[in-house]
């Protein structure tokens, strides 16, 4: 492939230029000697759940040793991805939730309840008095949460039953009777503890366990609504609550955020109980006297992929780049630490680390690196392993050869930090405003777009065109991840993207002075689009799938994502996916997954690689929506 085919984004393009001048192996290069990929993976066809395998499925051999069909063998994999999925999101959750808990307790004295309003209005949501101590609230939010989590009765998440509009709990509930008498099998969608929903899904997909495709996709439906509308939210609101309800600020984005006379450490993976640490130590006068000390001018803390979308929220911390990045921030030259928790990162960096100075710092037990520098996080010691992190990469410094040095200079201006609250005072504390201008035809429609950016399709060109061409038909576009950074980089997050949108969203968009391109935070913040969602079907007492809203994961990579589209899906809202997810190796699965799901749930997705195309099919279902408004 040509340099200009892999990505649309010149800090990329001229990286990428440099990588191949000078012999640098980066994931294109890993891509390329892994295709063509393997037709049976791509498929969904190919089963290695048990060792009489792997089987794979042809029309020769048309199911695997134990008898398996290929629809069985499709919804597994799929099922499986989506448990991995909720399993990391919601892991990431659980984190914040023991973390509330124990300062709560008082038990660790490195953070604080920062957010005591939030805090009073998640207890309120949860039904806890908050007539009381800070403390004493925020240990019964921690408790409700953690309970999600361990709790063995059959009765709904709490943060589900307390979040979810009023319709699509009785949609849920009504879908249950009716598998139930339709099949006269118990089939549940209603998530009941988000880690026995992984463990089901789990377990349901061993081998010789359930071989029913619809009841097996159920479960994935259910394990995803547990991530949706259960870890990802207690990561959210329990995150807002410790470190800050996002508000709206300007941030920088894209590799020009890197300083070439700074020590320039890069956070790259999820959980800001880390990434907010190192922000706050990094800027202490004492470590920002240090890297002077070392010769330099201070110390420049960037963000990359999700942690970086959680520090930008809450801190206005500038962002280096989305998924693809992470590899060209080391080729800078000019990067002393990429200091990493938990997912999206690639192992290839501790060999790249190794070309450059950079320390490649792992913090986290459960994810370890071939030629990282393990320095282990713990709560309870913050701050000494922050400092402990911030002077590794200032005594990098003076190793730093200058003839490496190599900083494109591109990076756009974004206006970020668009939590639900931002939204709400934006709008005048109620949600009429939006309202009435959905109602109105000002604003067409809502498209969340969300996900990562992968290889096999050109960096950032799905994400950009899909937005630019949905602002310009009125639609509203808000998301998470990736896509946000996509968003940032190109520019499209500045007032006067304005200009870009169709007549009607740009009167709405200036009358509020906001973007038409909204960033609502990391991945795990998909949460808040739900929530948001979920808000205006109260609001106007109908169902979210009665809303004119479309989803859409145009670049998409990790199991994580099938889960968010997953739980979207099953919370009424159709969903776009490109590339194809593996499941075209059963036809039922397909059909379940694109057409009859409609009826189960509201929700479906669908398949499209044309973004124009793409946004052709998001604007009829909004039209189609809209007349039934
Ligand atoms: O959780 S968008 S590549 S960084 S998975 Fe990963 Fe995808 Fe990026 Fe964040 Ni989300």
């Amino acid at each position: 492939k040509k340099i200009e085919e892999m990505s649309i984004d010149p800090a990329v393009q001229e990286i990428l230029q440099l990588a191949s001048e000078k012999g640098y192996e980066t994931v294109w290069d890993r891509l390329n000697s892994q295709s063509p990929h393997c037709k049976f993976g791509l498929n969904g066809l190919c089963c290695k759940n048990c060792i009489m395998g792997p089987c794979r499925i042809t029309p020769k051999t048309t199911t695997g040793v134990c008898g398996a069909e290929a629809d069985t063998i499709v919804a597994r994999n799929i099922v499986r991805g989506i448990a991995a999925g909720v399993a990391a999101h919601s892991d990431h959750g659980r984190a914040v939730a023991i973390l509330l808990k124990e300062v709560a307790c008082q038990e660790n004295k490195d953070y604080t309840i920062f957010d005591t309003e939030k805090l009073k209005a998640v207890a309120t949501k949860l039904g806890v008095d908050t007539d009381r101590d800070i403390h004493e609230i925020a240990k019964d939010v921690a408790e409700i949460a953690l309970k999600d989590f361990g709790k063995q009765d059959d009765k709904p998440l709490k943060f589900l039953a307390s979040y979810a509009p009023k319709k699509r709990l009785e949609r849920w509930l009504d879908l249950e009777k009716k598998l139930y008498s339709e099949t006269d099998k118990k089939t549940g969608v209603i998530p009941r503890n988000i880690d026995r929903e992984v463990a089901d899904s789990m377990h349901r997909t061993t081998m010789g366990v359930d071989h029913d495709p619809l009841s097996l996709l159920i479960q994935g439906v259910r394990a995803s609504l547990a991530d949706g509308w259960g870890g990802s939210l207690i990561a959210t609101e329990l995150q807002d609550i410790l470190f800050g309800t996002p508000r709206i600020r300007t941030i920088m984005a894209n590799l020009g955020v890197i300083s070439p006379d700074h020590i320039n450490i890069v956070i790259h993976g999820h959980e800001p109980i880390l990434s907010e640490k190192v922000v706050e130590i990094a800027n202490t006068p004492d470590m920002q006297k240090l890297a002077q000390e070392y010769g330099a001018k201070g110390i420049n803390v960037v963000g990359m992929c999700c942690t970086g979308n959680e520090i930008l929220m809450r801190q206005g911390v500038p962002v280096a780049g989305n998924e693809l990045h992470q590899e060209l921030a080391i080729l800078t030259g000019a990067v002393e630490a990429i200091v990493v928790d938990v997912q999206c990162i690639y192992p290839a960096l501790g060999k790249l680390a190794k070309c450059f100075h950079t320390k490649f710092i792992s913090t986290s037990d459960r994810a370890k690196f071939p030629g990282s520098l393990h320095i282990q996080f713990e709560e309870e010691h913050a701050n000494e392993v922050a400092k402990k992190i911030v002077k590794t990469a200032i005594e990098a410094f003076p190793k730093r050869d200058k003839r490496k040095v190599h900083i494109p200079s591109f990076k756009s201006e974004a206006v970020v930090g668009f939590s639900n609250e931002q939204l709400l005072k934006i709008l005048g504390g109620s949600l009429k405003p939006l309202v009435d201008a959905i109602l109105a035809g000002d604003i067409k429609g809502i498209a969340g777009i969300v996900g990562c950016n992968n290889p096999k399709v050109k960096h950032d060109y799905y994400h950009v065109t899909l937005t630019k061409e949905l602002i310009k038909r009125d639609i509203l576009v808000i998301g998470t991840g990736c896509w946000a950074i996509a968003a940032a980089k190109a520019g499209l997050m500045r007032i006067e993207t304005q200009e870009l949108a169709g007549e009607r969203l740009r009167k709405v968009c200036k009358a509020l002075n906001i973007p038409p391109v909204i960033h609502m935070g990391s991945c795990v913040d998909c949460s808040r689009m739900l929530t948001l969602a979920g808000a205006i079907a109260d609001y106007l007492e109908a169902d979210i799938s009665d809303l004119p809203l479309v989803g859409s994961a145009p670049e998409w990579t990790t199991e994580k994502a099938v889960s968010i589209g997953t739980y979207f899906v099953a919370s009424g809202v159709p969903v776009h996916l490109w590339p194809a997810p593996p499941i075209s190796g059963s036809p039922k699965v397909v059909s379940l997954l694109t057409q009859e799901i409609k009826n189960l749930l509201g929700g479906y997705f669908f398949v499209e690689e044309d973004p124009i195309k793409t946004v052709d099919i998001m604007e009829a279902i909004i039209q189609e929506k809209r007349k039934a408004l």
